[in-house]
């Protein structure tokens, strides 16, 4: 995939085709707009189309020659020029008019987390630094610590936020990865002669980050199906074909490979390629020491020179005296010895789930309202949500006051009587403040069923801050849960500077239960995380943040990440019964689970 800004910063332009290069020129374009102060309305508006372009699971090229652009949400005639201009010139000319003005690596500096736009501006017009070098350097003389409004710490900061840009991988979410990859294969099984089609990799495996897909099946006609793989609508070029494997790569940049095998080897590949490669290895070794073999071709006695072809997996496991190990497990964490010994986790699955205990409405910044929520809830068979709207120190106008709250419960209490067999709890997504007081009194706190807190500011703080934050916030006797505990944004942002031993030692302590956040950005915790909490005997709960009802849909990412990170059902607060879930919250918190 083309890294962001390549194709202007190498200094000219090439004839522009694929959605990714397209979304690029136009956020380029966003971020040059944003950075001259123009009406944020219209940079907001480029943003949007610009993801809109490299989502789209189709040619923006072809729709562009068609001229059906403005068909597309977000894509309004204005834009729609803008596109059909790059589509047919390879360049926009608005875009060359703002590098006339700005150096084209202005713009890359804001790459480092904590310069914006209007830092970006300053340390250009008043320093003359126009890209990450030289930035780099002026946090290192001084010369950024002697701007007014800036200074020491935010110097320090920028060198540390450069420091990790370094290190940043090009790897995708799996959130943006998986629904590609499953609509894939999906359409690959109706292709005549197909027979199984199963995602591989670290797809399979759930990893929060995914380099690229791999996809093994088997077929009575191979080269149909890798024929049928060139022709996909998601499909953007093909990068080898052959008769029995192929690699294209999506019009939004992603590298997908597949293997057509035998049925008889089907076990044992689809073994190999699920991985991890740590995994592989230890089955590897474990395999040497029982005088066996293991590889894609097959589990071989060495002795006798006998190979077992496996067209399950189970068979290959069940070789090596082990039982089926599921793939979220296979990351070499200790998962072979639990096998041998009869001792795998029953993994929690999404159907295990009862109800989400952070989800938004109108109340604050979530698009819908508490029933629209609740009847989304219900339909895909839950039997409560807690509603955890904003407060009031968010920065937005519409968080909530403890007189808000007061009208919020007036509107629960409504629905609730509105919807049978459905519980809505009052719950809230309490603000923990920079100086680690809460965003609500107690006295609106003991009003809720559920409180789940935050950290939303200050993410620069010390760790000895950012800990006395949670701890008194945990020690709170109405706080059920942290929600979000690090704060991390995967590719986007660092965790906070927390000590997660000490956030599990206090959680255990008091009672509170930790989040798994489902957002596939956040998964926060994450599956290492869920499983030193589960180990502390820490309940978790596993939520949405969903901020419309679309949203909830995420779930299965937290619980793909509660899997990864060996949880049961057991250990999670919201498996719970309405009825259980009831009695525990009028209980204390301590001693819940
Ligand atoms: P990623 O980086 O998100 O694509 O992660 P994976 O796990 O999908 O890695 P990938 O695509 O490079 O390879 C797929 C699987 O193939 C991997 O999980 C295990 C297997 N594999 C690849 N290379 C090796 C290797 O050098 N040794 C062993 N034992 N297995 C390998
Ligand atoms: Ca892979
Ligand atoms: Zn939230």
């Amino acid at each position: 995939m083309l890294k962001r800004h390549e194709i202007f910063i190498s200094g000219y332009y090439q004839p522009v085709a694929t959605n990714t290069e397209i979304a690029q020129i136009l956020e380029t374009l966003a971020e040059l707009m944003e950075l001259d102060g123009v009406n944020k309305f219209r940079f907001i508006a480029l943003q949007k189309a610009a993801r809109r372009v490299s989502e789209a699971g189709f040619s923006i090229t072809e729709r562009a020659a068609a001229g059906t652009l403005t068909d597309i949400p977000d894509i309004g005639e204005k834009i729609a020029a803008k596109i059909e201009e790059i589509v047919a010139t390879g360049r926009l000319g608005e875009l060359e008019e703002y590098f006339q003005k700005y150096p084209p690596a202005l713009i890359e500096m804001e790459r480092v987390q904590g310069v914006g736009p209007r830092t970006a501006r300053r340390v250009w017009e008043d320093l003359g630094v126009s890209n990450i070098a030289e930035l780099e350097a002026a946090a290192r003389d001084g010369s950024i610590a002697g701007l007014p409004g800036l200074g020491e710490k935010s110097a320090e900061n920028i060198l540390k936020a450069i420091e990790r840009l370094k290190v940043r991988s090009d790897r995708l979410l799996l959130g943006e990865v998986l629904p590609v990859a499953e609509e894939i294969a999906e359409r690959l099984r109706r292709v005549p002669g197909a027979r199984n089609v199963t995602c591989a990799g670290s797809v399979r495996r759930m990893k929060e980050t995914v380099k690229d897909v791999d996809i093994i099946a088997t077929a009575t006609d191979p080269e149909a199906l890798t024929g049928a793989v060139g022709r996909l609508p998601m499909v953007a070029d093909i990068i080898t074909s052959g008769p029995t494997k192929c690699s294209v790569r999506t019009h939004a940049g992603l590298q997908v490979d597949l293997r057509v095998v035998p049925d008889s080897l089907y076990g044992n590949l689809l073994q190999h390629f699920t991985g991890s490669k740590e995994h592989n290895i230890a089955l590897r070794e474990l395999a040497i020491s029982m005088g066996l073999k293991v590889s894609e071709y097959g589990v071989e006695e060495t002795a006798s020179g006998k190979v077992n072809e496996c067209a399950t997996e189970a068979e290959v496991y069940s070789l090596l005296g082990l039982a089926y190990i599921p793939p979220e497990l296979r990351e070499d964490s200790g998962e072979l010895k639990a096998a041998a010994e009869g001792r795998l986790p029953h993994l929690i699955e999404t159907g295990d789930l009862k109800g989400d205990l952070h989800l938004h409405t109108d109340w604050s910044d979530g698009r819908a309202s508490i029933k629209e929520m609740a009847l989304a809830a219900l339909d895909r068979g839950y039997s409560y949500i807690g509603v955890s709207d904003h407060t009031q120190s968010m920065g937005m106008v519409r968080g909530l006051t403890p007189k808000r709250l007061e009208e919020q419960l007036a509107e629960i209490a409504q629905v609730n009587d509105e919807l049978e067999g459905f519980r809505v709890f009052a719950s809230a997504e309490v603000d923990v403040r920079s100086d680690g007081s809460l965003d609500l009194p107690d006295e609106s706190l003991s009003s809720l069923d559920f409180v789940t807190v935050s950290i939303h500011s200050g993410f620069n703080q010390e760790k000895s801050q950012i800990m006395e934050r949670l701890r008194a916030a945990m020690e709170n006797p109405f706080v059920r849960a942290i929600g979000h505990p690090t704060g991390r944004l995967i590719n986007r942002r660092e965790p906070y500077e927390v000590d997660m031993e000490e956030i599990i030692a206090t959680a255990a302590r008091t009672g509170t239960a930790l989040e798994i956040n489902s957002h596939f950005q956040r998964l926060d915790l994450n599956d290492i995380h869920a499983r030193a909490a589960k180990n502390a005997s820490v309940p978790l709960v596993i939520n949405s943040d969903a901020h419309r009802p679309e949203h909830l849909d995420v779930l299965r990412y937290g619980i793909a990440t509660a899997r990864r990170g060996w949880i049961e059902p057991a250990d999670v607060l919201n498996t719970l019964s309405t009825s259980a879930m009831e009695k525990v919250l009028l209980k204390p918190k301590t001693g819940i689970l």
